[in-house]
């Protein structure tokens, strides 16, 4: 079983698929820290996990004048300064359960969890670039980086996939070769020891287990980069897709959701009010500006309050325009409408460039069940 020596995790956790091992948090967890603890962060694996010695670990970065630079672990720590990020990784994947809904789609059957935010420590990758030989040349004909984890499948084949050259060697792009999350050495299913974090970039780029870094022409040629993670019409099906059409995901769209109260709760109509908590957060370094709350089903909608760090926490100072890498988290407290026996709660998030979330996910279906980010809805009973 090549899964045998897959670590071990947190009970609380969902599971989608044992082996691969991919699992998100109970949502209401998410809500109840900023940084959410490495232990209850969603696990998104496509392959049994990697042993690796952190000894004899070695990174190799290819495809600059400079020739081949191989890295130990301990070159990556004292070569170069270390920067701590805090970024939010969202799996292009998350909410696909509710595409399933209207129509079948294919892959694994995330909730609204399979998002977290930690942070995140190591060297810049502009850094690692800048030492292996990249100057303004390598910008005349190279356009992508390309990454190789150390996790294989049976042929062989490692994972892997490529960012633009532009996001990895910008100031402010803040690409880490991590090997800290939220200040302890990387946990196993997060990438032990190194893994690439590509801020206000969908999941699937953020390489675990990283082997190999490519600069080059060409996108990653894997097929997580060409046939897998792209977005379709909803009129496309799999007889007539072609994926060569679309382009990779990279950035990631508007999103928010309700964490707490559950689908399907109950709550007592003495309480006199409800408390709505949630996420929200943009790709591209955008920046959540409002998040909007309906208890009606979207006829009325009251401004929820954002927050940025932990309660009783001095909140995290407002990041430069773009570089927003991190959610808000958000909170509602509202009486109980007399009326109402059933509350249909709805939220809906703006970034800073005014983009706003679809109301609902026929127009945004798609066969992979990706980019699923239409008004969250939650329906609670009220029990008189
Ligand atoms: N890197 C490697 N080497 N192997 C993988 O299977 N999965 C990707 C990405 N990096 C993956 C990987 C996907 S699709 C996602 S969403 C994120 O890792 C999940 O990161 P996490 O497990 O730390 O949450
Ligand atoms: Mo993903």
């Amino acid at each position: 079983d090549p899964y045998s020596s897959d670590p071990e995790r947190h009970p609380v956790l969902h599971i989608n698929n044992l082996k691969p091992f991919n699992a998100e948090p109970p949502p209401e967890i998410l809500s109840d820290s900023y940084i959410t603890p490495s232990a209850f962060f969603f696990k998104r694996n496509h392959l049994p996990v990697p042993k690796v010695d952190p000894a004899s670990y070695q990174l190799h970065v290819e495809g600059l004048p400079g020739g081949v630079l191989t890295l130990s672990l301990e070159d990556l720590k004292t070569k170069f300064s270390k920067h701590t990020v805090t970024a939010t990784l969202q799996c292009a994947g998350n909410r696909r359960s509710e595409m399933n809904k209207v129509k079948q789609v294919k892959g694994l059957n995330w909730g609204i969890a399979a998002i977290s935010n930690a942070t995140w420590s190591g060297a810049k990758l502009r850094d690692v670039l800048l030492a292996a030989g990249y100057g303004p040349d390598v910008a005349q004909w190279a356009c992508h980086v390309q990454f190789e984890g150390l996790d294989k499948d049976v042929t062989g084949t490692t994972y892997g996939a490529s960012i633009p050259l532009k996001k990895a060697v910008s100031e402010e792009g803040d690409v880490l070769l991590a090997y800290e999350m939220n200040g302890e050495e990387l946990p196993a299913d997060h990438g032990f020891p190194v893994r690439v974090v590509v801020p206000g970039t969908v999941g699937a780029r953020n390489v675990k287990w990283l082997g190999k870094i490519i600069v080059s022409a060409e996108e990653s040629s894997s097929h997580w980069q060409q046939n897998d993670y792209k977005g379709f019409s909803p009129g496309t099906d799999w007889d007539t897709v072609d994926f060569k059409s679309a382009p990779a995901i990279q950035e990631l769209p508007i999103q928010s959701a309700v964490t707490t109260p559950a689908d399907g709760a109950v709550v007592d109509r003495s309480a006199e009010e409800v408390t709505v908590k949630g996420y929200a957060w943009s790709g591209g370094g955008r920046e959540v500006v409002r998040v909007d709350v309906s208890l009606d089903g979207g006829k009325t909608w009251q401004v929820a309050q954002l927050r940025t760090s932990d309660k009783g926490q001095a909140p995290e100072p407002s990041p430069p325009p773009g570089q927003a890498w991190a959610w808000k988290l958000w909170e509602v407290t509202a009486p109980l409408p007399a009326e109402a026996q059933e509350l249909e709660i709805v939220c809906k998030a703006v970034d800073n460039s005014y983009n706003m979330q679809p109301d609902t996910v026929p127009p945004i279906w798609n066969l992979r069940g990706v980019l699923s980010n239409a008004w969250h809805r939650v329906k609670v009973k009220i029990r008189e």
